[in-house]
């Protein structure tokens, strides 16, 4: 399939600087946007028999574009399935893209040709040929794989790549690294937080000084188990305060906490943050808080089965799209009822890209029908005409 990168609702290439601001935050709130709906189509999707199973990032779409705003080319990812809006802000993802790897498309899935669940990314490291592609020009993600924290080990490698990078003077660097500047971003939820191989994760990065951003997206559940249940304190920034870096040139790391609805707020962390580790090469957990579920966790249930009502509402009234609409309109970057309209665009833009994914993915399956078909009558044609004889 034509990669059809996620097309932006501005250029802002070719805006001035009075406008850039202004189209920069909405372009943030289109990404947002269309991600949301492709995550409800996508639900649709497997409800209605289309596609296998479906995990979506709801919930999560600002504080993904927040951190897109922080991550270089030649960076690293090593997530796990709710990073949609994250992937589609860095251009590294398209919606057609995300429907195709939904519907096991062998050709038009560019992540694993239709083998692995749907938003399970990866990019291309090497070309058709076998040789390296140029990691320097592209946002890196490594293969994602389904077992919860099964990303932490990887983090650490790549981390532990770019610091050999920066320290060697006999590595050759040429479309790998840029002298180490490379930071790791790693992508977990509140509930894998709880697993062995992130505790031992983080404390090698500690240890080793290796640049990564630990990035919990923390929506209050691993599937039915509330935070509560699992965690110390019941806050993954709160339990992990030991591991504070005390002086610059001891071990440690750095710690920030914010609201998955604070769009200004989660700008500032991962501005400030993920910089600081590229500078220092002193990982950091980024902790954001209070994010929400808006679809469940998965088509493979309802969460209004366990979640308590209350629960139900408070998600729907903090939902971070909601909450950034209200921020724009407060500070007058555009009125609500434009906001409207570009939520209708990106509702069409989202509909437009399935509806593509899905034409392209059902196209063969009907030709090999039609041939089948085609066969199967001269079959019986012949079957005839050797009765008749
Ligand atoms: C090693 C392993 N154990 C259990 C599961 C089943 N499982 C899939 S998602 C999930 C909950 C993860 O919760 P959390 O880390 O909070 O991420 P969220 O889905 O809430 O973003 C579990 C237990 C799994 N995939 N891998
Ligand atoms: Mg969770």
């Amino acid at each position: 399939m034509e990669n059809t990168v996620f097309q932006p609702l501005y250029d802002l290439d070719s805006a001035t600087s009075d406008e850039s601001f202004q189209k920069e935050v909405l372009n943030d709130y289109y990404i947002c946007c269309v991600s949301r709906e492709a995550s409800i189509l996508a639900r649709k999707e497997v409800l209605t028999g289309k596609g296998k199973f479906g995990i979506t990032g709801d919930g999560k779409e600002v504080a993904q574009v927040a951190l897109a705003k922080a991550i270089k080319k030649g960076d690293w990812r090593s997530g796990y399935y709710r990073d949609q809006t994250l992937l589609f802000a860095l251009g590294e993802a398209s919606v057609e893209e995300y429907f195709a790897q939904l519907y096991a498309d062998p050709y038009n899935d560019p992540f694993s040709s239709g083998r692995q669940m749907m938003t399970h990314f990866a990019s291309r490291l090497v070309d058709e040929k076998g040789n390296w592609t140029d990691h320097m020009h592209q946002f890196n993600s490594s293969s994602d794989v389904s077992c919860t924290a099964g990303q932490m080990g990887r983090a650490v490698g790549l981390a532990l790549a770019s610091k050999k990078y920066r320290n060697s003077s006999v590595l050759d660097q040429e479309g790998f690294s840029e002298k180490g500047q490379e930071v790791v971003v790693c992508t977990i939820g509140d509930g894998s937080t709880s697993e062995g191989a992130f505790w031992e994760c983080v404390n090698a990065a500690c240890v080793m000084r290796i640049p990564i951003a630990f990035c919990v997206w923390d929506d209050g559940y691993a599937i039915s188990v509330p935070t509560t249940y699992q965690t110390t304190k019941g806050s993954i920034s709160r339990a992990m305060e030991g591991l504070l870096i005390e002086d610059s040139a001891g071990t440690g790391m750095r710690i920030y906490v914010a609201e998955a609805w604070d769009y200004p707020g989660l700008c500032e962390m991962f501005a400030t943050g993920v910089d600081k580790i590229r500078q220092s090469q002193i990982p950091a957990l980024f902790h954001v808080r209070n994010a929400t579920q808006p679809l469940g966790h998965s088509t493979s249930g309802s969460h209004e089965r366990y979640k308590p009502a209350g629960r139900i509402l408070w998600e729907r009234e903090m939902d971070c799209i909601v909450a950034f609409e209200a921020w724009i309109v407060h500070h007058k970057i555009i009125d609500h009822d434009s906001l409207i309209e570009i939520r209708k665009k990106a509702k069409f833009y989202a509909r437009e890209c399935k509806k593509r994914a899905w034409n392209q993915y059902i196209k063969p399956v009907l030709q090999d029908r039609d041939t089948l078909r085609r066969l199967i009558e001269k079959i019986r044609l012949k079957l005839r005409f050797c009765l008749v004889v």
